[in-house]
């Protein structure tokens, strides 16, 4: 084992302090653990969930992983973590409190339960750190398997470093696509299909990943029998392992408390993937839980007392101080001097997290009581009541936040001095201003490259530029511009390469641009959304293409669990400016012509939805999405690709803003707001109300989120009293979502004549054909007749009711 490690001979001496360091990492963890269930249980912690049982082979991993290398994984990981030197006993004690201050828990500031570990990618302004000099972990999230696709993406990096020339950024992220993506998953959560999904397309892709199953034999209170077919998953996925004739894994199975075999295991995993960027799958077995799943219950309930007795054994740690004690690394005593000494360091530890974390508090405690105090002495009515407030807050040790709110807001209610109120009122709305962003930053990207930063360039014509040439050549010319202007993007989806899209957007772009740049990729759509947020993780610059809209829905989960959540989870420390390309709205039948907006926009709050109406507006998106450091969604309008557009002179420059309305057509009597495909209606339906004499002003959304930032529609409604809403999504969809914004964020309340209304398709999907769409969307003479009908309300002698 360790004479393959270095070339150079290593003494007794020198092995012995290795794994002496090692021991006391393990101990220490478990020590961690162990403690960390008592604060729970005390009520200190809300929740923990921990890794004890699975110290052993994570300082096997630690050891073969380098700088530049990523962990994606779940959330037993403390060991690594503390392993690579990037979790101490005092911010894992930080996290379990919730400490609201990323300097002491670094991977959350307390938004996420402990066990969700993160490296910092980013500097404090957003922008990126040197990844190839540190070790990196990508954040975790708790939807089991849910760190499966951004593995892939992860070690695919690894590949178009590799392989891609001319990629200026790469420094910062690569050195010669050596680095391994390392997963860890529990046995249980390999029944999830992202795992399945991952597993094949890693294969197929070949690219550096080593892919741990840590085996206890339970998911909760599941037993195997129940979740993998033979017990067994490294027995079911034999199937994947390489031989001369064809690709595919490399696959391992070893025993989790055998210290050698799994440093050893470890580095020949590790060499077979760096080197030649094949994946490997290594089932670590025979692991155990020695305090059950997590502090919800215990896990006596469900395993008997032959199994409880085998963990004892078997647990990793009792097998390593064995291992150590027979071949003389140290003797018992030696160990349990060990132990104890660790025991005390990580109870100290635990005693600094807490009073660092309880500390501030309290001294807010004591402001808070002094000022009531003051607002007692001063009250001629209330004296009694806040003195029962103040006598309640002062018996609380362990003050939280929300406590000391409750009570100030409730004797604010009644406070009848106006200093006094006038003193409370400030203390309240202060706190909440200071402590409120603890809970909410970052839900997007605060730096300075974030869609705000985007200025509008528009399409430059020709003097006598016509209508002539197809949308999706548009794209096309335009993808042409931008795989030219940055290196580093890349564009991925089902018929994206040799064909260039099922609707030719990228003709071409292969032949020119290469496979890796412009690739096919199998039927699997969670794991294409899992590529693109990997790569961009690792600074490369993906375009994920859903080949349509309706199927989307596969990858919506990993959307709006991972990338949606990225910035927020790790308050900024991480960004994956993933562009999502697909195409939507109207064209044929249930699953060819969905508009689930509402649905989407509702469910990934943290990715921008773009909604552009032809492809000018969807290039210009790409273009200023390309500078920004966000993520987005852009949905092409499906029936848009042969409509003809005038053919911009400066492809890759021109640029949409994001979060700016568009008005189409200026009119005063009532506002026309719609998006995408319904939008070419809605403009139609305006010219024919027009010769009925009304006047309609049309606006076009173009981005859902973020939306009309200026707030340009309440200005129009400001000028014509009245408002509809138009899409294709079901009633309450997306245009309760609009009506939402003009309504309450834009006040337009104040400015309507008339009841402001949405128009948008039936309940059920979109039924087939030309029949099935005119009678499932709205239609130019619905939209037509839903403003007539609003203008015959306000004056019926000039707009006689039509039937
Ligand atoms: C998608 C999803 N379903 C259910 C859960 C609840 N849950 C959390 S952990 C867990 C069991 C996981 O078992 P396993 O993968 O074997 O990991 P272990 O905890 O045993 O290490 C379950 C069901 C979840 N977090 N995510
Ligand atoms: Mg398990």
């Amino acid at each position: 084992m360790i004479k393959e490690k270095s070339n150079t001979t290593l003494t007794f001496e020198d092995f012995k302090t290795e794994v002496l360091n090692d021991y006391k990492i393990a101990v220490t963890s478990r020590e961690c653990s162990l403690l960390g269930r008592k604060e729970v249980l005390t009520g200190k912690a809300k929740f923990g969930i921990f890794g004890d049982g699975k110290e052993v082979p994570q300082l096997a991993m630690a050891k073969s992983f380098k700088n530049g290398d990523f962990r994606s994984g779940y959330y037993r990981d403390q060991t690594f973590m503390m392993a690579i030197g990037e979790l101490t006993p005092k911010q894992f004690f930080a996290g379990l409190y919730g400490h609201t201050d990323l300097e002491y828990d670094p991977m959350s500031a307390g938004r996420q339960m402990g066990g969700h570990f993160v490296t910092h990618s980013l500097n404090e302004d957003g922008s990126w750190k040197d990844l190839t000099k540190q070790k990196n972990s990508s954040a975790d999230i708790s939807p089991t398997a849910g760190q499966m696709p951004r593995l892939l993406g992860l070690a695919q990096a690894s590949k178009i470093y590799r392989n891609v020339d001319g990629i200026k950024t790469k420094d910062k992220f690569s050195v010669n696509g050596n680095e391994i993506a390392w997963g860890t998953i529990g046995n249980a959560s390999t029944s999830e299909g992202l795992f399945f999904e991952t597993i094949n397309a890693a294969g197929v892709l070949q690219v550096p990943m080593v892919m741990s199953v840590w085996d206890d034999e339970y998911g909760i209170s599941v037993h195997a029998r129940h979740q993998t077919t033979k017990e067994n998953i490294s027995e079911i996925l034999k199937g994947y392992q390489r031989d001369e004739d064809s690709n595919g894994y490399e696959i391992f199975r070893v025993k989790g408390w055998d210290y050698a075999e799994l440093v050893s295991t470890y580095e020949r995993a590790a060499a077979v993937a760096r080197e030649q960027h094949v994946p490997v799958l290594i089932h670590v077995n025979e692991l155990t839980q020695p305090q059950g799943h997590s502090t919800s219950g215990s896990h006596e309930r469900y395993k008997n007392a032959e199994r409880l007795a085998w963990e004892k054994d078997f647990d990793c740690i009792r097998q390593m101080r064995l291992w150590m004690i027979a071949i003389n690394i140290a003797s018992p005593e030696e160990l349990a001097e060990i132990d104890a000494q660790l025991k005390k360091e990580v109870l100290e530890a635990k005693k600094e997290a807490w009073n660092s974390f309880i500390n501030p508090i309290i001294e807010d405690q004591k402001n808070l009581m002094a000022l009531l105090e003051q607002i007692s002495a001063a009250s001629i009515n209330h004296k009694d009541k806040i003195q029962k407030y103040i006598s309640e807050l002062s018996v609380i040790k362990s003050p939280l936040k929300k406590e000391m709110l409750v009570i100030a807001r409730k004797i604010l209610r009644f406070i009848e001095i106006p200093n006094s109120k006038v003193l409370l009122s400030n203390w309240i709305t202060n706190y909440i201003e200071i402590t409120q962003p603890r809970f909410s930053s970052h839900l997007h990207s605060d730096s300075d490259q974030n869609v705000f930063s985007v200025e509008k360039v528009l399409p430059e014509y020709s003097d006598n530029a016509k209508a002539d040439l197809d949308g999706r050549m548009i794209l096309r010319d335009n993808f042409d511009a931008l795989f030219t202007k940055y290196p580093e993007a890349l564009i991925f989806g089902e018929d994206v390469g040799n064909i260039g899209d099922v609707n030719q957007g990228l003709e071409g772009m292969q032949e020119k641009y290469g496979e890796l740049r412009v690739a096919d990729v199998g039927i699997r759509e969670a794991t294409i959304i899992g590529q693109g947020i990997g790569m961009a993780l690792r600074g490369l610059r993906p375009i994920a293409e859903i080949q349509y809209l309706d199927y989307l829905l596969y990858a919506i989960q990993i959307m709006s669990d991972d990338l949606a959540t990225l910035q927020y989870r790790t308050v900024g420390k991480q960004k994956a400016p993933l562009i999502i390309r697909t195409r939507g709205h109207r064209l044929e039948g249930i699953w060819h012509s969905g508009s689930p907006m509402g649905m989407i926009i509702n469910a990934i709050r943290g990715i921008h939805v773009l909604v552009p109406r032809n492809m000018t507006q969807a290039a210009g998106f790409y273009n200023a999405l390309l500078e920004t450091d966000e993520p987005a969604l852009v949905i092409e309008c499906l029936n848009g690709y042969r409509l003809k557009e005038k053919t911009p002179l400066n492809f890759g420059e021109f640029k949409t803003p994001i979060g700016v309305v568009e008005t189409l057509k200026e009119g005063s009597d009532i506002t026309l707001v719609s998006y995408g495909s319904t939008l070419r209606l809605v403009e139609q339906a305006a010219n024919e109300l027009l010769e009925l004499g009304i006047d309609c002003e049309v606006i076009d959304i173009q981005s859902l989120l973020p939306f009309d930032i200026n707030k340009d529609i309440v200005k129009s409604i400001a000028k014509t009293n009245r408002l509809l809403v138009i899409d294709e999504d079901v009633p309450g969809g997306a245009s309760a979502f609009i009506l939402q914004q003009i309504l309450e964020e834009q006040d337009a309340y104040i400015h309507l004549d008339s009841k402001p209304q949405t128009l948008a398709a039936k309940a059920h999907r979109p039924a087939y054909g030309t029949d099935g769409d005119y009678f499932s969307k709205p239609s130019a003479e619905d939209i037509f007749e839903k403003v007539y009908t609003m203008m015959n309300e306000v004056n019926p002698s000039k707009f006689p009711s039509l039937y």
